[in-house]
């Protein structure tokens, strides 16, 4: 599965009917049934962390040509982008509508309305939107798509610079929940300067190593300083009457945070799902002989029930096929917990248990213990998919001193890290001479020299080859 992970991934996304990437546009596709399920309770996830502190809203997809324009820096990162509406029917439209690639420029000309005084300050929303993107590099299904569906982007504006700060804090405590729900490692990383969201003071982005090595950014949080405040004119008046600009950030999670999950979890039998975004998170298995049929399918609807009340999402696989292939189909799909029931087991008052994460069986008893045995499985698969997870992050996360050893362990699936000046050029030598990228400075350190210069080094970075 690590030698060909690409096509692993491309395969089992149409085998566990989770897209449809035969859509005819490029870039765009359907989300099935049971990946739509997944999404669904990913998004619930995010949408749960964001309420605590902030407001949903939804904007509109359509940017004015003019407002889109208006911030050039930001424009300019996104130029070749963007699809663009010219007709309305057979008509030229007077002004071009940009598809939104993302919604600084829809959602800041509205703060500049909405924002008078300290007392409207802060201000957090948040929307769940489809974004487009006319991505020149090779496009995958949930990884790089034109079609963004799960845009979950955050938009806040404050009265300090200090406050700004504590938010990009709060954005990364809020990711780490989000990914810890779904048992995902992250490296977090300071992006360099020349890697930063376009408009942006500083970019923090979370990354994750991908089974064949190659990293993914799953998540990324802006400082916006007052740039945007400046261009579109948000500003408030504060307590002492005089009139300030804004300060903002944002911060964005896609349908990529799928791709991590599939990716990272995944095994040569098909996907492992975390048990908070499984669509099923308790498979019920019949075990049918003509004898005993229907008191084996009525325990089994009696198992659901119980398990059900206790807050589970169970099914029953009561197809008409033999158990083997049931068997291969959910494990397959990644049904954290599978419960097979037989005649035998009904007689003997039992259910046998199997973990997807270990594949180990279990016999427990169906009596009244039976919903907390259940959790008790789900939560200790949880744990070990997130523990397993880790470890692999951990095991390929490399130090070196040596810059020609950078290629060797790249290529050898490690992200590397190093000690770095922080100055542009080198940087950007570094990204040259090895054909990988940096991703971003991970801490401050006050010892040792630069990795590729005869600076004192200044920070610990990591360099990868990136999807
Ligand atoms: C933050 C939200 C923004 O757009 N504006 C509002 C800011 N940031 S970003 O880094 O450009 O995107 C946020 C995250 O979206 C994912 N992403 C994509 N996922 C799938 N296909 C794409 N074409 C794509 N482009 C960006 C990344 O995970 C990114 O961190």
């Amino acid at each position: 599965m690590v030698e060909n992970f690409d096509e692993w991934f491309h395969d089992i996304l149409e085998n566990a009917d989770i897209t449809d990437s035969r859509y005819p546009i490029k870039g765009m596709a359907v989300w099935m049934p049971y990946g739509f399920q997944i999404r669904k309770h990913t998004m619930n996830i995010i949408k749960r962390l964001l309420d605590k502190d902030h407001d949903e809203v939804l904007f509109p997809m359509l940017v004015p040509e003019s407002e889109l324009a208006k911030e050039g820096i930001h424009v300019k990162g996104f130029e070749d982008e963007v699809y663009w509406v010219t007709k309305g029917g057979s008509r030229d439209l007077n002004e071009h509508l940009a598809l939104r690639p993302t919604s600084e420029t829809a959602i800041y000309p509205m703060y500049s309305l909405w924002i008078r005084t300290h007392i409207d300050l802060p201000i957090k929303l948040y929307q769940i939107v489809n974004t487009f993107r006319y991505e020149t590099k090779h496009t995958r299904p949930l990884i790089r798509v034109r079609e963004i569906t799960t845009f979950k982007e955050a938009h806040t504006a404050h009265a300090t610079k200090e406050e700004s700060d504590e938010q990009i804090q709060d954005f990364i405590g809020i990711y780490k929940e989000f990914f810890d729900d779904l048992q995902i490692p992250y490296l977090i990383s300071k992006r360099p300067e020349w890697d930063k969201f376009p408009g942006a003071d500083y970019t923090m982005a979370f990354d994750v190593i991908m089974p064949n090595g190659k990293t993914l950014q799953i998540g990324t949080i802006h400082n916006l300083g007052q740039t945007f405040a400046k261009t579109f004119d948000i500003t408030f008046e504060d307590k002492d009457g005089e009139h300030k600009y804004v300060y903002q950030t944002c911060a964005g999670v896609s349908d990529r945070v799928i791709a991590s999950v599939i990716g990272i979890h995944g095994d040569e039998k098909g996907l492992r799902l975390p048990p908070k975004v499984s669509p099923n998170q308790v498979t019920i298995i019949p075990i049918l002989f003509k004898k005993g049929k229907e008191e084996v399918l009525a325990k089994c609807a009696e198992i659901k029930e119980q398990l059900e009340t206790a807050g589970l999402r169970v099914n029953i696989d009561d197809r008409d096929i033999r158990p083997g292939k049931k068997f291969n189909d959910w494990e397959l799909k990644g049904t954290p917990v599978k419960l097979e029931l037989g005649p035998r087991d009904l007689e003997n008052n039992i259910t046998v248990a199997m973990r997807r994460d270990e594949g180990e069986k279990i016999e427990i008893a169906l009596d009244d213990s039976l919903a907390d045995n259940v959790i008790d499985l789900l939560n200790k698969s949880s744990e070990n998919l997130s523990a397993a997870a880790w470890k692999f992050q951990e095991e390929h996360v490399k130090f070196t001193e040596d810059i020609n050893e950078i290629s060797e362990l790249v290529e050898a699936g490690y992200v590397v890290r190093f000690r770095w000046c922080g100055d542009e050029a080198i940087g950007k030598d570094i990204e040259e001479k090895t054909g990988y990228d940096i991703l971003g400075i991970q801490e401050e350190i006050a010892e040792g020299k630069c990795i590729a210069s005869d600076n004192d080094a200044k920070y610990m970075a990591l360099i990868a080859k990136t999807y």
